[in-house]
């Protein structure tokens, strides 16, 4: 929390995104003794508060609720089923389609949510953060006109925002309204700081994450200021819209791609900007011990101890071994700060 307001750290704290996924053998092992699908689990608070809880034997400063992007569009009147990968039985096509997005209750309708706060702070203690999260509402959008993970031409998106450009945005502003009050009720429940992840920008081009993407991100920061710290997380590396672009969205924290080193990223954003990030995921899963300890120590160098939260680009990809997430996260805690306190952001 302290980096997160700016502050210097002994070390920079360290969370990975998706870290109950695919990679961590204790999640598997529990998706393997039940029988519930994924949609499910999420529902199920015991369990998604043991799942959340997982990564801290790894000694991670912070823990995601496990629950999914998708989650609040099932009570919208759009449930995603994962089978594996998420999706949607019709994918929404025109206008009328989005129409029938409804407004709901977080409190009736996503109960599980704030119980699973509740166990998982029971659980945890009360010395480590508790994150919540959300889509951003353009990448929601893009599962939804996709009806599943979009692929990167977008064909079905593309339409809608082409031919409906003013339902588009209308759709857009009920999705943030929705988000907005989704992490109003997660912050209520113990969440001590959000993600808003604008996972497919990389989609798209730069008028039209600056056309469809940002105003609703925007409306979301701004609603949120004061609440909780507010981190931004958005996939821009491998499409063409400029690091800068993420300013716009008003966020208090940066998520960056390792594109840029802390540092360089800094001269983008400004020398007092909070950011977080950005060890290479492909590094992570396929690097020796020695070729990561040596691509994180240079991360931390250049972040400095100052505003800097420790994560990857993105999160740990299928196939990364379980000993280099323990590993990584060894090699930051054990990190210490040498020379002078940088000053205070
Ligand atoms: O059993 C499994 O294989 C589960 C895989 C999995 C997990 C662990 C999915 C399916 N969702 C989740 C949980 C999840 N999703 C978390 C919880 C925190 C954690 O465990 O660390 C978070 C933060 C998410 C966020 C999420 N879901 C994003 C945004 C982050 C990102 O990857 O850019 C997106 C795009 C999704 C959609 C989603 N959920 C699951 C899949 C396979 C997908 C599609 C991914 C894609 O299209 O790229």
């Amino acid at each position: 929390m302290r980096a997160l307001r700016g502050e210097t750290t002994e070390r920079p704290p360290i969370w990975l995104m998706r870290q109950a996924g695919r990679s961590d053998p204790a999640y598997r092992a529990l998706r393997a003794s039940t029988p519930l699908e994924l949609e499910q689990l999420f529902r199920t608070p015991e369990l998604a508060a043991r799942i959340s809880l997982m990564p801290q034997r790894w000694g991670v400063d912070a823990l995601i609720i496990f629950s999914d992007i998708l989650s609040p569009l099932a009570p919208m009147g759009a449930p995603f089923v994962f089978r594996p990968g998420p999706r949607l039985e019709t994918p929404f096509a025109g206008p009328e389609d989005f129409e029938t997005l409804r407004e709901f209750d977080m409190a009736e309708e996503m109960p599980h949510i704030e119980e699973t706060f509740r166990l998982l702070r029971r659980a945890a203690g009360a010395g480590i953060p508790l994150l919540g999260f959300a889509g951003a509402p353009l990448t929601l959008l893009a599962f939804l006109a996709e009806g599943g993970s979009p692929a990167p031409d977008l064909p079905r998106t593309r339409a809608f925002l082409g031919q409906y450009p003013g339902g588009a945005r209308r759709v857009l502003e009920k999705l943030a309204r929705m988000t907005v009050e989704y992490l109003n009720y997660q912050v209520a429940a113990g969440a001590c700081a959000f993600q808003l992840f604008e996972s497919c920008a990389h989609y798209f081009s730069r008028d039209e994450y600056l056309a469809f993407a940002v105003p609703a991100q925007q409306i979301i920061f701004d609603s949120l200021k004061g609440t909780a710290p507010g981190i931004f997380f958005a996939r821009l590396a491998d499409g063409h819209i400029p690091l800068e672009e993420m300013r716009a969205s008003g966020a208090d924290v940066f998520s960056i791609p390792s594109t840029y080193s802390i540092r360089e990223a800094r001269e983008i954003f400004g020398a007092s900007t909070v950011l977080q990030g950005n060890l290479d995921n492909r590094l992570l899963a396929l690097g020796s011990c020695d070729e990561i300890a040596l691509a994180a120590s240079a991360c931390i160098e250049s972040g400095g101890c100052r505003g800097h939260i420790f994560n990857l680009n993105h999160g740990i990809l299928a196939g990364t071994p379980h000993e280099n997430v323990a590993f990584l996260v060894e090699h930051v805690r054990q990190y210490r700060r040498t020379g002078a306190a940088a000053p205070n952001l």
